[in-house]
This record gives C-alpha cells, structure tokens and sequence, in this order.
C-alpha cells in the first residue's frame, strides 16, 4: 500500500492518538473518582465517556494504517489526580477537552500547510467533536452551579444532577451533520 501521508502527519497523528488515549484515562480516573465519592450517576457519565475517547483512538489508528502509515501504541502517561471536589472534576475535564482541541487544531493546521485534504477532512470531524464535547462540558458545569445553590440552601440538588446525569446523552447540543 502506498503511504498517502506525510511522515510528519505521521508523527503528530500517532501522538494525537496516544493522546485520545490518555483523555479516556482521564474521564476513567475521574469516573471512579466520582463513584467512590457517592456519585454513581456521574460515574456512569464518565465511564460512558471514557468508551467515546476510546473510539476516538481508535479512529486515529484506523485513519493511519489505511492510509499508508504504520500506528505505534506508546505509552499513555499518568491520569491526573483526584479532583477536589465536583466542581473541580468538571473545570478540570473542561480543561482536558481545551487542551485537547488545541492539538486537534494542529493536526487540522499541518493538513493545510501540506495541502493534504484527505487528512484535512478527516480532522474536521474532530474539530466538530470537541466543539460539541467543550459545549457538553460547559453546560454539565452551568447545572452544577445551579445544583450546588452556589451558598444558597445547600446542596441537596446535586443529588438530582447525579441522577440525571446517569442517563444523559454523551452529545453537545450541537447538531451533527446525520441529524440534520
Ligand atoms: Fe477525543 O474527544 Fe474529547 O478529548
């Protein structure tokens, strides 16, 4: 098979890959985290999106090898640790996902320089993903400070939140091309 991608775009799609990797590692650190602190439903959240990080990995893997590249499975570094509390686990994970889609933008980047469309194209799809997945992250936050009373009356409605969140969608508001 023919290589259809440079070495360079190689390079940074393995590494992006090992990355995703480490975002599942994240949400799998913090979901039992938040399991073993009495949120069973947001741990159910975060192991659910544990699974999307996973399948984003494994995109980047197959996108590699069919087009001519060889995937290296490297090591993933440490989760981080334990969140300070609720709130803490969502600013944090909204900060993994920032991060995140910063370097997604770098592979979308090289793809233009190179004039690589397939790649370029490829890379969209990740740059719509962590869009949906920021605004998702961002608006689980904006109901946490609603839940916790900010001060007022106590937390009792995190509890619902928790129960709530067990069944929730893993999607941003935002709609996907399919739903269109
Ligand atoms: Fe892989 O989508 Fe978040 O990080």
């Amino acid at each position: 098979m023919s290589k259809r991608i440079s070495d360079k775009m190689e390079k940074i799609l393995n590494t992006q890959m090992t990355r995703e990797a480490y975002q599942a590692q994240v949400y799998l650190s913090y979901a039992s985290w938040a399991e073993v602190n009495g949120f069973p439903g947001i741990a159910t959240f975060l192991y659910g999106h544990m699974q999307e990080e996973r399948e984003h990995m494994f995109k980047i893997l197959k996108y590699i090898n069919d087009r001519g590249g060889e995937s290296k499975i490297e090591a993933i570094k440490a989760a981080p640790k334990n969140p300070k509390n609720l709130g803490d686990c969502f600013e944090q994970i909204l900060q993994h996902e920032i991060d995140n889609s910063k370097e997604i933008d770098k592979i979308v980047n090289l793809a233009h320089e190179e004039k690589d469309w397939s790649t370029f194209n490829f890379g969209q799809w990740f740059v719509e993903e962590q869009i949906e997945e920021e605004t998702l992250i961002n608006d689980i936050i904006d109901k946490y400070h609603l839940a916790a009373g900010e001060g007022k009356g106590g937390n009792s409605n995190l509890y619902d939140m928790d129960r709530d969140l067990a069944s929730a969608s893993q999607e941003g508001d935002l709609p996907r091309e399919e739903n269109l």
